[in-house]
């Protein structure tokens, strides 16, 4: 029988990308404050291991994501994103695309990507979940952690005659 389980200290040589919505920044800037404070107590050097991309909208995120993702520059990625219901159907085209573009993204590339986006019905339910109550970011840093770690040993189960590219990061700099 084998287990497998991702470690949360396992962070040497991790790669890591945090896409970041503007829209709903009071409670946005929060899951990011949040989420830096856990990777940085796990050991994560916030400077040179994570890189910060910023769009419009939760709207945005999948697409950038999606190209991240692709690059074979990360080991997890993180979406951080707040959409609040409102009086209009808004809400729910945004919250249906960005949990599709998502999950279709991570599914497609084998890249984890944390659905750190909160949807709530109102703004009182997001700011108890950016760090009045507790901080989602936090959990969403954890998930990231644990899924890179995990993802890198399922991996490794491939077989050894299943043809693998390496990842960019781990090419010498005169073929970058
Ligand atoms: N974007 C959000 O991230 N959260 C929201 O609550 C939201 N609402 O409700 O409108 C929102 N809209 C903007 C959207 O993500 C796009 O940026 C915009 O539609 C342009 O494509």
């Amino acid at each position: 029988m084998a287990v497998f389980e991702g470690s949360f200290t396992n962070v040497e040589g991790l790669r890591l990308g945090i896409v970041i919505s503007r829209f709903n920044d009071l409670i946005v800037g929060k899951l990011l404050d949040g989420c830096r404070d856990a990777l940085k107590r796990h050991g994560v050097d916030l400077d040179t291991q994570v890189d910060y991309v910023w769009v419009p909208g939760s709207f945005e995120i999948p697409v950038v994501v999606h190209q991240l993702a692709q690059s074979q520059r990360y080991d997890a990625l993180i979406c951080l994103g707040a959409v609040i219901r409102g009086d209009t159907p808004h809400f729910d085209y945004v919250a249906a695309e960005v949990a599709k573009g998502i999950a279709a993204s991570s599914f497609q590339t084998g890249v984890p990507v944390v659905f750190g986006i909160l949807t709530t019905d109102n703004l009182q339910q997001a700011i108890e979940r950016a760090g009045v109550k507790n901080n989602k970011g936090w959990e969403y840093a954890l998930n990231a952690l644990e899924m890179a770690s995990l993802m890198r040993q399922v991996r490794s189960l491939r077989s050894p005659y299943t043809p693998s590219l390496p990842r960019v990061a781990d090419l010498p700099e005169s073929c970058t």
